[in-house]
């Protein structure tokens, strides 16, 4: 088969390098020219575990190809981003330029298969249209279907592989040509149904998780205010067999989980109270955070911020709470030196420290990231250089041996209010 992938970011990539190694012939399109050169070169412009070597081999052999523009192939892949708009609704433009960019490729028997999470209904209302347009007989003459991708970074080619694949049709004959395009490399179950239905699925798994988290971090205030170790709860309560508590953290990030939530809100922002209320007690963890840091650190202090991507071993800073946090500090006259060797000067407006810079007379250690370098930090050099020896860990990842270090986490924030201190 030729597959035709719009879209080489962090799913249309590795979706395309996939394809390409289980034998089909693959062009990947994108937009930047930047990331179009290096793929033809065999090199990547992301960090994914195990995604450059797999793409130098599918370049190598010719099986992958890129360009800025598409060409006719047999199935049409569409993985590119839906951010939000500032009101919280969907910006649905790559979506529809995407589409467009494919148009004048179609033939007769073509498969269009949309991965960009989407608002419910976005197929039948939105994407079904434009290819209508052209004239086209959808569901009969080019067969369009919904097939989120459910990966998690970190184990997205893993997970390409053995995930449970969800395949929604704008009709049936159309759900089954579009599982069978999967069927070549997916060994997980391929489930088919309604472009609806998956829309919705989709959705709904992020919104299960980002609601779990809203109760952790809750839980994670409820406990500074009463003298409550609140991982300690979340350990002890995840023993019942039917719990599954979350983790606390300093926000929600991604471009997942603190973004799709809102395509359902937009659509029934009536109904979705719950989901809604998730979203605004996650998006309040990076204030709670500073609360907390304020009542570490003095005005003007010095703080080593630990970590700015969504979460540990990735490069991504898409939605990251850390840059919100960074933010605040600086708003409060703190000054921050920050230290993360996942993310390149590039990606970010303020300067990166490295380990030694940013604990330089600092007097606290703000971890906002579980990155497996900071699992075990040299606490001797944190002893001696840092002006306070403190770690506050938002991600409980950081293992300090010495009393010498002061360490904060979830377990133990109360202890920074006098009168809970006195009680306890
Ligand atoms: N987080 C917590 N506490 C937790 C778990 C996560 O605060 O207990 C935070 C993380 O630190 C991060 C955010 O949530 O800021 C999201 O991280 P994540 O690891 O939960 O998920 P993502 O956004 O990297 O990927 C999710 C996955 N969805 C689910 O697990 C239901 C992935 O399978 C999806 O493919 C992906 O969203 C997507 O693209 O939709």
């Amino acid at each position: 088969m030729k597959i035709c992938v719009v879209g080489l970011g962090y799913i249309g990539l590795p979706t395309a390098a996939m394809f390409a190694n289980s034998g089909h012939d693959v062009l990947g399109v994108d937009i930047n020219e930047k990331a179009v050169n290096l793929l033809n070169q065999g090199k990547i412009h992301i960090e994914e575990v195990g995604l450059e070597e797999l793409v130098k081999k599918v370049v190598e052999s010719g099986k992958l190809k890129a360009s800025t523009t598409p060409e006719e192939a047999d199935a049409f892949i569409i993985a590119v981003p839906t951010p939000i708009y500032p009101d919280h609704t969907a910006n649905l433009d790559y979506v529809k330029s995407a589409t467009e960019s494919i148009l004048p490729f179609l033939k007769k028997g073509n498969v269009v298969i949309v991965e960009s999470t989407i608002p419910p209904r976005t197929i039948d209302d939105f994407v079904a249209p434009i290819i209508q347009a052209e004239g086209w007989n959808v569901g009969e003459e080019i067969f369009l279907a919904h097939c989120p991708e459910r990966v998690l970074p970190g184990r997205i080619l893993i997970e390409l592989v053995e995930n449970t694949r969800i395949v929604g049709g704008i009709n049936e004959i159309s759900a089954k040509k579009a599982a069978q395009v999967y069927g070549t490399f997916v060994k997980g179950d391929i489930i088919t149904t309604s472009a609806l239905t998956a829309e919705m699925a989709k959705l709904m798994e992020n919104t299960y998780r980002d609601v779990n988290i809203a109760l952790a971090n809750e839980l994670a205030k409820i406990s500074e205010k009463l003298g409550i170790n609140a991982l300690e709860v979340i350990q002890l309560a995840n023993k019942h067999p039917r719990v599954n508590l979350h983790q606390p953290g300093p926000g929600v990030g991604g471009h997942c989980l603190a973004v799709d939530p809102y395509f359902i809100i937009e659509k029934a922002p009536e109904e979705a109270i719950l989901i809604n209320n998730a979203r605004k007690i996650n998006n309040s963890m990076p204030e709670f955070v500073v609360q907390q840091v304020e009542k570490m650190v003095e005005k003007n202090g010095k703080i080593a911020v630990f970590g700015l991507t969504y979460k540990g071993n990735i490069d991504d800073v898409r939605e990251s709470p850390a840059l919100e946090i960074v933010n605040l500090l600086q708003e409060k006259n703190y000054q921050l030196s920050i230290y993360d060797p996942h993310v390149s000067q590039e990606q970010v407006p303020f300067p990166l420290s490295t380990f030694d810079e940013a604990i330089n007379q600092a007097e606290c250690i703000l971890v906002l990231a579980d990155h497996n370098e900071f699992k075990s930090l040299d606490e001797v050099k944190i002893y001696l250089n840092m002006k306070k020896p403190l770690v506050f860990d938002t991600k409980n990842c950081v293992k300090i041996n010495s009393t010498a270090i002061k360490y904060y986490n979830f377990d133990n924030l109360y202890e920074l209010n006098q009168n809970i201190t006195t009680l306890v």
